[in-house]
């Protein structure tokens, strides 16, 4: 395929703040692309637009039209672009423009774009309930995300499961005496006052209704995002969990191991801050659980291979490099290493499901994705539309 034009300019994301759309032209149309953000992110992922928006989307257009008549014919043209790009549009630009040619590659070799990565895997959703740190302003729970999954079933069984739990626990919140008004986070976890335990218990509860019903092996999770609130040493609670807000290091490699014993987690996302990465080896040694580094190992290569064999679980999440020869080599080395990829959306996605594809196409166990929200529900249903 050849372009005949690209362009790039700015457009919202789900959560009301502005980010770049690439727009390609090709004989046979127009294919775009576009670029998510995180709430809350780690300080080993590239910044999506180092010099400020505005001006990185004016210069980015400039350097667009020099792609014009280049002819890409296999997913590593994508890849040799990449490399050679200009340091400055690494970020929000790079994958933007990368998400738009896969999409014209896949459509000129009348392929699906998943299979440009690979041969077709089946990948379950793992999905937020429950919704608190920084997705919550930090006025709800201070775990991120309490979420739940299932750990066989085919695609459908897995969807109506982890569905039933999302409106049981609704149900579960209507009836009770917490604060509850019906509100969504930005990736459809409910936002209730509820405290980190009470949290857990009440998600729990629900999962407990679904499996009575169905006999569904559904499984709890987390992602605590750790260094969201880990200050001077320690991590500092807002609500006191098993009776404390201040807890040393130790102490919470302690806590980790008791709550994942007390509510039997199967999914435990950065339980410790982003830089001890020893620490995640601490509480591997001695779990039954997934432990799965998100902010510890940003999907870059360095970080993976320092954190080897201290993890058994990866998040994989292209903004967080820039680009998909690295989302590639990354998901090579986690391969290697013997470790669960899970693709992950961001908290401020757009309505390109790409990381479904992805997902499939990487042979990832899961697809990380909000059950409720147009941008994230079209995920699943890409995830549907391949299975
Ligand atoms: C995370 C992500 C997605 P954010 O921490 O795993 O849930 O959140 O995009 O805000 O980093
Ligand atoms: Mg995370």
């Amino acid at each position: 395929m050849k372009i005949k034009s690209a362009a790039a300019q700015k457009i919202l994301n789900s959560n009301s703040n502005y980010t770049i759309q690439v727009k390609v032209e090709t004989e046979s149309g127009f294919f775009r692309g576009s670029s998510p953000a995180g709430e809350s992110t780690s300080q080993y992922e590239v910044a999506q637009f180092g010099s400020g928006i505005d001006a990185e989307i004016k210069n980015f257009n400039d350097f667009l039209q020099t792609l014009k008549n280049k002819e890409f014919t296999r997913i590593d043209d994508i890849y040799l672009l990449e490399r050679t790009l200009p340091e400055e549009f690494i970020g929000g630009p790079s994958l933007s423009l990368s998400y738009a040619l896969v999409y014209a590659l896949s459509n000129s070799l009348k392929i699906e774009p998943y299979s440009l990565f690979g041969k077709k895997s089946l990948v379950l959703p793992i999905s937020k309930m429950l919704g608190g740190g920084v997705h919550t302003s930090n006025l709800g729970m201070d775990i991120q995300e309490i979420l739940v999954t299932t750990i066989s079933g085919d695609l459908r069984e897995s969807i109506n499961g982890t569905l039933s739990v999302y409106k049981e626990l609704k149900e579960l919140l209507k009836n009770s005496t917490y604060s509850f008004l019906g509100g969504v986070d930005p990736e459809g976890g409910f936002v209730t006052s509820l405290d980190n335990y009470e949290s857990l218990k009440l998600v729990r509860k629900a999962v407990e209704k679904v499996i009575q019903k169905t006999s569904m092996d559904i499984r709890l999770g987390m992602d605590m995002a750790a260094s969201m609130f880990f200050k001077d040493g320690k991590y500092v609670y807002n609500r006191p969990i098993y009776g404390k807000k201040e807890v040393s290091r130790e102490e919470q490699i302690d806590l980790v191991k008791k709550l994942e014993k007390e509510f039997d987690l199967y999914y435990i996302e950065d339980p410790v801050d982003e830089t001890l990465i020893e620490d995640y080896g601490e509480i591997l040694s001695d779990s039954h659980a997934l432990i799965v580094g998100d902010d510890v190992t940003a999907t870059k290569t360095d970080r993976l291979e320092a954190a080897k064999g201290k993890m058994n679980a990866t998040l994989v999440k292209p903004n967080q490099v820039g680009s998909l020869y690295k989302v590639k080599a990354f998901s090579d080395l986690a391969d290697k290493f013997g470790l669960a990829k899970v693709v992950s959306h961001r908290s401020e996605e757009t309505c390109v499901s790409i990381i479904s594809d992805l997902s499939v196409g990487l042979a990832a166990k899961y697809l990380k994705v909000g059950i409720n929200r147009g941008e994230r529900v079209e995920k699943i249903n890409r995830l549907l539309e391949l299975n």
